[in-house]
């Protein structure tokens, strides 16, 4: 596997990873009764076109980072299932604008998901480790989580707030890309939340910073900003195949060394600014 030019390599997650949401007219949704649970408007509606945006990823890293003015300063800011604002504005900013969560947290953690006000704010995205390359009928009938009830039940209570379904194609377009152009085999499970929702801002944005997805001088064993839990598998991966994610984002990146050391910060750009 020759590794692709960056240019190259943006222009494939372009024009190969799908990046849409499931759709009322999206079989086997397409009946009355999801018709009502599913949002009347599209993402792309829902946000408009964003210019400078931010991903927040929740490692242990933003701890004592002081970014979050910075973070705040993007059009939009997306962040990942429960990692939360209040209390760590300082490292991480407290708008969020998207929040990606992943399905088991909508299934295991329920009680929490349709409870805690953290959840309530911004557009929210939940996905699902599908099956490699399975139809939406396939997935359908048995998602690696079954969140539709949980999801259903949200949408009843906040049926204001914006909560898309991620199509589950997109992550397996993504994985291949990510396999070819890695030197070893990958282990066959879909990218992490940090990897889909960097892709999802890329077809939102002109222009994306990633923060502490690439580990800055502040790397640490200590998983997530928001809880005491050491576990190095956290930055390194385990289930997701995230050293591949990263070094795959560190490839395509058209900011400074400097920025990574310091800031963790990753500028990638917006797919509408690719030319291929
Ligand atoms: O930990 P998690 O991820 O919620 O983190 C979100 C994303 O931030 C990046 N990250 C996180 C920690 C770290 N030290 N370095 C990082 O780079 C990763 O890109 C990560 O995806 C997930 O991907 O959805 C994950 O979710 C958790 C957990 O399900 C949720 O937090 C909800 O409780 C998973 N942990 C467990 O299942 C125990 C994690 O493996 C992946």
């Amino acid at each position: 596997a020759a590794k692709l030019s960056p240019e190259k390599l943006l222009c494939q997650l372009r024009d190969r990873v799908n990046v849409t949401m499931i759709q009322g007219s999206d079989g086997p949704f397409d009946t009355w009764e999801w018709q009502q649970y599913l949002p009347g408007k599209s993402l792309n509606e829902t946000v408009g076109r964003l210019g400078r945006c931010a991903v927040v990823s929740s490692a242990g890293s933003l701890k004592s980072s002081r970014l979050g003015q910075e973070i705040d300063s993007h059009d939009a800011v997306l962040r990942f299932n429960g990692a939360p604002t209040k209390g760590f504005q300082e490292d991480v900013g407290q708008k969020t604008t998207i929040r990606l969560v992943n399905s088991q947290l909508v299934t295991v953690e329920e009680q929490q998901f349709l409870r805690e006000a953290l959840y309530n704010t911004g557009i929210l995205i939940v996905w699902d480790p599908a099956p490699y390359h399975a139809e939406i009928h396939e997935w359908y009938r048995k998602p690696d989580y079954n969140f539709f009830e949980s999801y259903r039940s949200y949408r009843s209570t906040h049926p204001e707030q914006p909560f898309y379904i991620l199509n589950p194609k997109m992550q397996w377009q993504l994985w291949d890309i990510l396999q070819e152009n890695s030197l070893e085999h990958i282990q066959p499970n879909p990218p992490s939340s940090g990897m889909l929702g960097i892709v999802i801002m890329m077809t939102l944005c002109d222009e994306v910073d990633v923060y502490e997805f690439l580990p800055s001088k502040r790397q640490t064993d200590i998983c997530h900003y928001y809880q005491k839990f050491h576990d190095r598998a956290c930055t390194m991966g385990a289930y997701h195949p995230l050293l591949f994610e990263k070094n795959l984002v560190k490839h395509m990146n058209q900011g400074t060394d400097e920025d990574i050391y310091t800031r963790g910060k990753v500028t990638l750009p917006g797919f509408r600014n690719v030319h291929c």
